[in-house]
């Protein structure tokens, strides 16, 4: 096999999300979800998780011995505001040390603003359905980049905003739990909106900054590769959830289903620096003329396909295993001739060699787009740790760091050594791969 080589910096390194990882966290909607009775699988609540918000030093010093380079986590948003318009200058000065920390390991932070948790204060506004928080997600933005900005690069104002209005307002898998097709393409617009406020507050406070859009794409494929309607559909399904919203930012145009105002087409029109992908796995579409709130498609796992998340034993359908889909999604973003960042890949499975095979092969297409001229800049796996996986709760392992959530006992998977080998060398050679007995 010829060598895979990475450019000179590459960002190698692994992300994790507040609410996820840090324990602790009673400010935000999702600690009132979980004390729902069948919100979460088996009952459980994120409860401690993995003490992150305690723990950040020795996770931060293992990950530098692991050679990462960079690492993306959240800034909770209910633990510094946890009243509105109470900015706490305890929890700031927390993440001032989360961030100082990983800069003394020379540790690159990429920080999110919003993944997924809103304060209760702001829910019990109508959260993400009230056009104010836009507002008051820029205010927050604000007061953290003023505080933070300047020991801080690369920022993503919100993760997976498209995600996050399907299953927190249209399916009510997520906190808040609400349902309703209209309502989730107004949650998106407003999370442009405010993706498009935080992205020019940050760089007005330091114009250095690299702001980028976070999107998670999946590959959408026909079932039947010469089925006029699977392809229709699939095609549907690729443009609402993967493309709409991104030529909504660039070109600060309504698209689709998602509205924006013409007079903020000047606000949102290409506000991002880099892209972000946050990818996992291919959809195989089929027609299904009963589903019309999935635009008519279904999708369908074929037959003996390896899928995303096996091990699992929740009721979230499961996605194909297909490492292509990478490239393919990288080069679909090179069109916006930006930067791009992997923040997110990975598998939930509690089989380590099913993730090490996974992880090689997704960095090896990363690497076969970088070598085709694709701008990609850096990889960061989902998850450093096996965390809390929202409604799936803590059965579902995305770590390359094994925890034991009764002891806190944090155990290095064969995953992250091989992540580390690969950091070090900067490449996937010959060697590496026998090492760990995977081929490509
Ligand atoms: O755990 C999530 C993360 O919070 C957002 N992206 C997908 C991950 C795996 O499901």
């Amino acid at each position: 096999m010829e060598k895979i080589v990475f450019p000179k910096g590459f960002l190698w390194g692994g992300a994790t999300a507040a609410h996820q990882v840090e324990g602790g966290n009673v400010n935000n909607d999702w600690f009132i979800f979980e004390q729902k009775p069948g919100k979460i699988l088996n009952g459980v609540v994120s409860g401690d998780s993995c003490d992150h918000y305690n723990r950040f030093p020795e996770d931060f010093k293992l990950l530098k011995k692991l050679n990462h380079n960079a690492h993306r986590f959240s800034i909770e948003w209910s633990r510094v505001e946890p009243a509105k318009d109470y900015f706490s200058t305890v929890e700031i000065d927390h993440y001032k040390e989360v961030i100082k920390t990983l800069k003394k390991l020379k540790i690159e932070p990429m920080v999110t603003l919003h993944h997924f948790t809103t304060p209760v204060w702001m829910a019990n506004l109508g959260g993400w359905e009230n056009p104010d928080v836009v507002n008051r997600f820029e205010k927050f933005t604000r007061v953290i980049a003023e505080a933070l900005g300047k020991d801080v690069k690369l920022w993503i104002p919100i993760n997976e905003p498209v995600v996050y209005a399907i299953l927190s307002f249209m399916d009510g898998e997520y906190a808040p739990g609400k349902k309703g097709f209209l309502r989730g393409f107004k949650v998106i617009g407003n999370m442009l909106k405010a993706h498009a406020l935080s992205y020019r507050a940050i760089k007005e406070i330091n114009p250095k900054a690299q702001v980028g859009f976070n999107k998670h794409m999946r590959v959408f494929d026909p079932l039947r590769e010469d089925n006029s309607w699977d392809i229709r559909v699939a095609g549907a399904q690729d443009k609402n959830f993967n493309m709409d919203v991104l030529n909504a930012l660039n070109t600060g145009k309504s698209t689709g289903q998602i509205k924006v105002a013409k007079k903020d087409k000047d606000l949102i029109k290409g506000a991002f620096d880099f892209m972000s992908l946050n990818y996992y796995a291919r959809d195989r579409i089929k027609f299904a003329p009963f589903s019309p709130g999935r635009l008519f498609g279904k999708a369908v796992v074929p037959e003996g396909a390896e899928t995303s998340h096996e091990g699992a034993t929740g009721e979230r359908p499961e996605g194909e295993v297909y490492p292509h889909g990478i490239y393919r999604l990288l080069k679909t973003l090179s069109q916006y001739k930006k930067p791009l960042y992997v923040v997110e890949n990975g598998i939930g499975t509690n089989n380590d060699k099913a993730r090490l095979k996974y992880v090689a092969r997704h960095i090896a297409e990363v690497g076969n787009a970088i070598k085709d001229g694709m701008d990609v800049r850096g990889y960061l796996h989902w998850s450093t740790l096996d965390n809390f996986e929202w409604a799936e709760g803590y059965d579902m392992r995305f770590g390359m760091i094994h925890v034991d959530f009764e002891t806190q006992k944090r155990t290095v998977k064969e995953t992250a050594k091989f992540f580390s080998d690969l950091a070090k060398k900067n490449c996937i050679d010959k060697a590496l791969l026998k090492k760990y007995e995977v081929t490509l």
